[in-house]
């Protein structure tokens, strides 16, 4: 999220694709809802379903999943013809907009309607609400990431916000609503298959690096790897893992070995695509072990009868540390009560496994202080010296406690403080680049000085590219810059020249060979901040990302496409080899047959306000599932009549793969005439039966219901490879 929640109330408008904070984000909503009321901010929503939130708009747009790239172009192509577009802020600030404008020409009003089956009116009234108000905040969620082309939709949306100069200003940008509570917090510390914490990749450069902040000896820790090849390639992903246990081809992209244990932390099995898939590999795993305060509902799905252990994990109440909003600020969790029974938390279960499996001493190195640490305080700050990349050296643990504790002195729309936290930011947003420095509120803002949270671009991807100049233009540098223009990241090379410092020998040692990333001795932030200068660099967003399938991002339709007519013209990319350590399939699985012939149904998939994720916890509130006891599926009457299935009658719902699932009919005039809505909060019936009984004595949910994910389609986002749960098709049969 480039700017805040409480930042949405300070919208001229709002448009929202693909999230629905009436029920998944409730606090967000409330600043939507006062951008609204107190602000004039017009309310646009674009969803397969009409939603909680669709119903608060002022204007709403249904689309066919899966279409969101149409009606981007759509929108660009109108931002275009009519010249909305922030003409200085293309040119000074971004690169490849010209490939974008021509793009864009294809998707007139009439195609957009033809391919989303959005009326083009409602298009154009979206078009001219959003771009002409000023400024204009963009909102998405999983209805756009959980695709075979999910990366592109976040990146034309971004490109959307660009070409209106909407970004580096209250008001505006790029505002991810996302998911659990600390989902920044757990991809900046690097839990994701191809990257180290803080995004650093896997290159040898960057495990170098991070031996020495773990303190740990690099060979030590190649030595831990089949090879080196397996230490510097992308792992497995949660969507993809299975592939590593069941299909023999896929072991070759690991090392010629099959997964062999699954040790599963704090998430639930059952919420990835192809579930009946999941079970075969749980039961073919040699062991697995879940470590959850609840029984994770993947340990009653498996049918394995050895080597299953479930560890009892201390809740969130019962524990402490830092977590991260969506907005990148740090909030300081103290623990309530110590863990009850034989619960423990979750980093405790992981320091044993350490010493049973002998490097123990390894994994605490980094705090520095053998064993005489102080969790978590130690880690937090061995957080903060090592991840740099997002300028996390400012975000001590004494900086975060001391914000927690005076949270109420922040005021919620600027995240400014008063009194003892005066000119600071609330939670620290990074990039927060010294002990010093405030935080930053709004991502790429230019018209505040880098000490006051102020940044242009990250220079990230060289100075140049095919003669054209990366580098931001003449008078596009942030507030009081020593340089007007672009400039290449910090290194010790360049720091003299772009500061206008001389460093004394023993700077300039303590910084030999170093850069804004790899710096420990903080001399490069400290002068680069002196001088107005971020610290990497001033540079064009791109629009053009060369490096990826898509250089610029396409239409593509489904895998499993509603208009097979439309395949022709916007084909899947060919299938990708070993990606993510999996051979996957695109052009072969959308052209292995026509499949809305044989599934006619598509599936529009997402959450109900009662129940979170797999519904692992909340299933077990006695309360909420008596508000939300089953699982069901939302027919149109039209569609229901057809089939011949009364409202509150069961139907079998068969997939595209081998799932199939049985299910209340829910009437509903939300979904259109051609989908059904299948939340995918239930576990704890498997085609048909229940599961309660597989579940330890008392501890069975009190709701239960079919996994969705039984009959969501095979199919990966082509650069995440995040498991497209939001395009599927599916047949439906009165049971
Ligand atoms: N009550 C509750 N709150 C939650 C959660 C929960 O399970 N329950 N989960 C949390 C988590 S982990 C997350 S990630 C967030 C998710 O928050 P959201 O992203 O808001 O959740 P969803 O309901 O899955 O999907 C949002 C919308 O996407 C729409 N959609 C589906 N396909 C498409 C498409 O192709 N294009 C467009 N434009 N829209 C589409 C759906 O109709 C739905 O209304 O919520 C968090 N909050
Ligand atoms: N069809 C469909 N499928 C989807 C989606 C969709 O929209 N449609 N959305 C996807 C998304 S965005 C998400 S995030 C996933 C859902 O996300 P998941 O992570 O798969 O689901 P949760 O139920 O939130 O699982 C969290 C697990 O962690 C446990 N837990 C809670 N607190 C702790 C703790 O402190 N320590 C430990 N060790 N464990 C803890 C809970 O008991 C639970 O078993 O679903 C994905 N799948
Ligand atoms: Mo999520």
């Amino acid at each position: 999220m480039t700017n805040h929640i409480g930042d949405m109330q300070n919208s001229k408008a709002i448009i929202i694709f693909g999230a629905n904070p009436a029920s998944n984000h409730p606090i967000a909503m409330q600043h939507i809802l006062k951008a609204k009321q107190l602000n004039g901010a017009k309310i646009i929503v674009v969803d397969p379903r009409f939603t909680k939130t669709a119903a608060k708009s002022d204007l709403y747009c249904r689309i066919r999943t899966g279409t969101d790239i149409a009606f981007l172009y759509g929108i660009i192509r109108l931002i275009r013809e009519n010249k909305w577009y922030d003409k200085s802020f293309i040119a000074d600030r971004v690169y490849g907009m010209d490939d974008i404008f021509k793009e864009c020409e294809e998707y007139t009003p009439e195609h957009v309607e033809d391919i989303t089956g959005c009326p083009k009116e409602l298009l154009i009234q979206a078009a001219t609400a959003f771009a002409t108000a000023d400024p204009g905040c963009l909102i998405w969620n999983q209805g756009w990431t959980q695709h075979t082309i999910g990366s592109s939709n976040t990146r034309l949306g971004s490109i959307m916000q660009l070409s209106l100069g909407n970004l580096g200003k209250p008001g505006g940008g790029c505002n991810i609503l996302r998911g659990h509570d600390n989902v920044q917090g757990s991809t900046d510390l690097g839990c994701l298959a191809d990257t180290l914490p803080g995004y650093y990749g896997l290159s040898e450069g960057s495990w170098k690096y991070f031996a020495k902040q773990w303190n740990v000896d690099y060979e030590w820790l190649k030595g831990r790897f089949k090879t080196k090849e397996m230490m510097e390639a992308k792992g497995f992903s949660l969507g993809l893992w299975i592939h590593g246990v069941l299909d023999k081809e896929n072991q070759k992209n690991n090392a010629d070995t099959p997964i062999k244990a699954l040790v599963c932390i704090g998430n639930g099995i059952s919420t990835i695509t192809q579930t009946h898939k999941v079970k075969e590999a749980l039961d073919k795993l040699e062991m697995v072990v879940f470590i959850d305060p609840f029984v994770n509902d993947a340990a009653v799905i498996t049918t394995r009868n050895d080597n299953l252990f479930l560890l009892p994990a201390a809740t969130q109440v019962e524990t402490e540390g830092t977590v991260v909003n969506t907005a990148r600020s740090a909030q300081w969790r103290t623990k309530v009560i110590e863990p009850l029974y034989e619960a423990r938390e979750d980093q405790d279960i992981l320091f044993d496994f350490a010493k049973r499996l002998g490097f123990y001493d390894q994994y605490i190195a980094g705090m520095g202080k053998g064993d005489k640490f102080k969790w978590p305080e130690d880690a937090t700050d061995e957080i903060a010296r090592s991840l740099k990349t997002i300028g996390m050296q400012g975000r001590t643990a004494a900086r975060i406690k001391k914000h927690t504790e005076n949270w109420h002195l922040f005021e919620s729309t600027s995240l400014k403080g008063r009194g003892p936290v005066e000119k600071e930011y609330y939670g620290l947003p990074w990039p927060c680049w010294t002990e010093t420095h405030p935080g930053s509120p709004v991502l790429y803002n230019i018209n505040i000085p880098v000490a006051q949270g102020g940044m242009g671009f990250r220079n990230r991807f060289g100075l140049e590219r095919d003669g054209v100049n990366l580098l931001s233009a003449e008078g596009s540098a942030p507030k009081g810059s020593r340089i007007n223009g672009g400039y290449a990241e910090i290194t010790a090379k360049n720091i003299e020249e772009l500061a206008g410092v001389t460093l004394t020998d023993a700077e300039k040692k303590a910084v030999e060979g170093k850069n804004w990333k790899t710096d420990d001795s903080g001399i490069l932030n400290k002068y680069a901040i002196a001088a107005g200068l971020a610290p990497y660099g001033n540079a064009r967003a791109r629009a053009i990302v060369w490096n990826f399938i898509d250089h610029i991002p396409k239409h593509r339709e489904p895998l499993h496409s509603f208009r097979p007519d439309l395949v022709k013209r916007y084909p899947a990319v060919k299938d990708i080899p070993n990606h993510f350590r999996t051979n996957v399939r695109y052009k072969t699985e959308q052209d292995a047959q026509v499949w809305v012939k044989n599934y006619p149904i598509n599936i529009v998939s997402g959450r109900i306000v009662e129940h979170m994720g797999s519904g692992t916890e909340t299933r077990a509130s006695k309360y909420l599932s008596e508000l939300a006891p089953e699982m069901y599926g939302e027919l149109h009457p039209n569609l229901a009549g057809k089939l011949g299935i009364k409202d509150g009658e069961m139907m079998w719902v068969y997939g595209t793969g081998e799932g199939k699932i049985r299910i209340k009919c829910k009437y509903s005039h939300r979904v259109d005439e051609k989908s059904v809505f299948l939340p995918q909060n239930f576990s704890g019936v498997w085609q048909g039966e229940s599961l309660l009984g597989r579940y330890p004595d008392k501890t069975a949910p009190y709701g239960s219901g079919e996994s969705s994910n039984q009959v969501t389609s095979y199919g990966f986002d082509q650069q995440t490879s995040c498991p497209e749960t939001k395009c599927s098709l599916v047949r439906i049969e009165r049971a």
